[in-house]
């Protein structure tokens, strides 16, 4: 049995707003005591971490000197050196200060859209800086509470006009970063621009350097939106544009609970690391999620433990999933193909529109067959549950 320990092949990585979580909410103030950065980073590597993300201001307070920016990126650097963590992603925080309450890039206020154009170009350089080869876009206030603020068409165009200038800068700066867009239906605003992982795909190929945008599906914001988060995570797979992704759990229809990893729906999370470990996904396994309210720093530890821990017992559960005689001769069986009808299906050619059209289908025996999926499902269950 493995001992389900998490090491640096495995590519799990936090950001700093995660363990860091000081527990407040809207209802309640924080129950944890603020961590500074090198704390984080002493945390994660203690736990197992291979790395750890930041927003901007995770680490250089918004309203820091150059002198205070750079004394706090060496003392950073040398911890993660002392503690063999790496950075692969960064982001910008867009949405706690003030200025950006009506959004940053979609803001009606031009100046307000030139702030968050220097915020993210200064962000990105210390992302560069930190070794990140991915950036993060979550637009957490391009949104609204009232249509009658402005047209959608505007924001879209003010969100494309900004990733465009963006990507402009990073080629120009000869940067090797790629853009990961994250989705999000709702809160802090009422409704959020681009709301899922599919809407972000639809809009990626409006923008000038499509090639240098990608996705980043976080299971918390597909389910908020009451949909499959594998399914999303296979389009995005599918269309190459799986650039990183926010593992978390959540139930539907409530707030952004940001769960510990498989914390909600174990067959959920089956099904998406089986998914990413099947197709051979090389990125990050990047967790954006905190430990509950009601716990200390015992609790914000066993949190980051257990996603990590989590995500490869899940592992080793497709692992046995692919193993096993019965599931995989089932799974053959419902995916034999028909040398009849074989012929009638492929690219479109007339002959095969003339045959289509002149087949004759047993249509009532089509409707009569029983699939088997109750028996399958339950050997899923009772592999997942340990009793296979
Ligand atoms: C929330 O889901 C967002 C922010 O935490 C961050 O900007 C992004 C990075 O994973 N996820
Ligand atoms: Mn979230
Ligand atoms: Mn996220």
């Amino acid at each position: 049995m493995s001992n389900f320990q998490p090491g640096p092949e495995h590519k799990f990585t936090f950001g700093m707003w995660t363990v860091g979580n000081m527990g407040r909410d809207p209802f309640g103030e924080p129950v944890r005591p603020a961590l500074k950065p090198l704390e984080i980073v002493r945390l994660l590597a203690d736990v197992g971490a291979y790395g750890v993300n930041l927003h901007d201001n995770d680490l250089v307070p918004i309203d820091a000197t150059l002198a205070d920016r750079k004394r706090i990126v060496a003392d950073f650097r040398n911890a993660l050196k002392q503690h063999g963590l790496v950075v692969p992603m960064a982001t910008t925080n867009l949405f706690s200060d003030p200025a950006f309450k009506d959004g940053a890039f979609t803001s009606n206020d031009p100046k307000v859209r030139a702030l968050a154009l220097q915020k993210t170009m200064q962000s990105i350089d210390l992302g560069v800086e930190l070794g990140a080869q991915v950036y993060v876009f979550w637009g957490g206030r391009e949104g609204t509470e009232t249509d009658v603020c402005r047209s959608p068409l505007d924001a879209g165009k003010r969100f494309r006009d900004a990733l465009n200038f963006l990507c402009g800068y990073v080629r120009e700066q000869g940067y090797a970063l790629k853009f990961a867009l994250e989705a999000k239906p709702n809160e802090p605003r009422g409704d959020l621009y681009l709301p899922t992982t599919g809407a972000m795909l639809g809009f990626i190929p409006t923008l000038d350097y499509p090639d240098m945008v990608g996705v980043n599906p976080e299971v918390a914001h597909e389910h908020m939106a009451g949909l499959n988060f594998m399914h999303a995570v296979a389009q995005a797979w599918d269309a190459g544009k799986l650039f990183h992704i926010d593992l978390n759990d959540q139930n539907p229809g409530r707030y952004d609970q940001d769960f510990r990893f498989g914390a909600q729906n174990y067959k959920q999370a089956f099904f998406l690391v089986k998914f990413l470990e099947d197709v051979g996904y090389s990125g990050s396994r990047h967790f954006d999620a905190h430990a509950y309210r009601t716990e200390g720093a015992a609790g914000v530890k066993a949190f980051a433990a257990g996603c990590m821990r989590t995500y490869l017992i899940l592992k080793d559960k497709a692992a046995k999933f692919n193993a096993d005689g019965e599931i995989q001769m089932l799974l053959k069986e419902l995916a034999a193909g028909d040398s009849a009808t074989d012929a009638l299906l492929g690219s479109y050619s007339s002959t095969r529109a003339a045959a289509l059209k002149a087949h004759v289908f047993d249509r009532p025996a089509l409707g009569a067959r029983d699939l088997g999926y109750e028996h399958l499902d339950q050997l899923l269950f009772e592999l997942l549950m340990g009793v296979r």
